[in-house]
């Protein structure tokens, strides 16, 4: 995902680039904007967490770029690409340190695992809309 202040501050072609650039095909996206109910669902893992609450009201605040990604290697490789967590620790060209403001506004999402990946993919598309 390029989550909403990704999206806000015009940063969607550049972030596309730099994933196209690298090798990634894109196989499915769209424009959505995640509801409240989406956004706790997508980020259950962590509902627990001190920081849930506004993690949510952040995803939902406007629209986003859902997309599924193929590549060799594209769990690690894409992780690599967007850098850490936090944008203030993360390597020098990586997406979040060009892009992202701090570890709540950190400018896109990469599945963890190709078994999240797969359930995030179908979060977001019906098998219809993958290519
Ligand atoms: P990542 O896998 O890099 O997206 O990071 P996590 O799954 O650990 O965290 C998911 C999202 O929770 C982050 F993108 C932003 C938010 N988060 C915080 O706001 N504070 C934290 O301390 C950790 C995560």
């Amino acid at each position: 995902m390029l989550k909403p202040d990704a999206v806000e501050n015009g940063h969607i072609g550049a972030i596309l680039e730099k994933i196209t650039g690298a090798g990634f095909k894109i196989v499915a996206m769209k424009y959505t904007q995640l509801s409240k109910r989406d956004a706790e669902a997508f980020y259950s893992v962590h509902n627990e967490r001190p920081f849930f609450g506004e993690l949510v009201t952040f995803m939902t605040r406007g629209p986003i770029v859902a997309a599924i990604l193929e590549k060799d290697n594209a769990v690690e490789d894409f992780r690599a690409l967007i850098g850490s967590t936090n944008p203030a620790e993360a390597a020098e060209g990586t997406i979040r340190k060009l892009f992202a403001k701090d570890i709540g506004e950190n400018a896109v999402h990469g599945s963890d695992s190709d078994e999240n990946a797969a359930i995030e993919g179908a979060f977001h598309f019906a098998g219809r809309e993958i290519y």
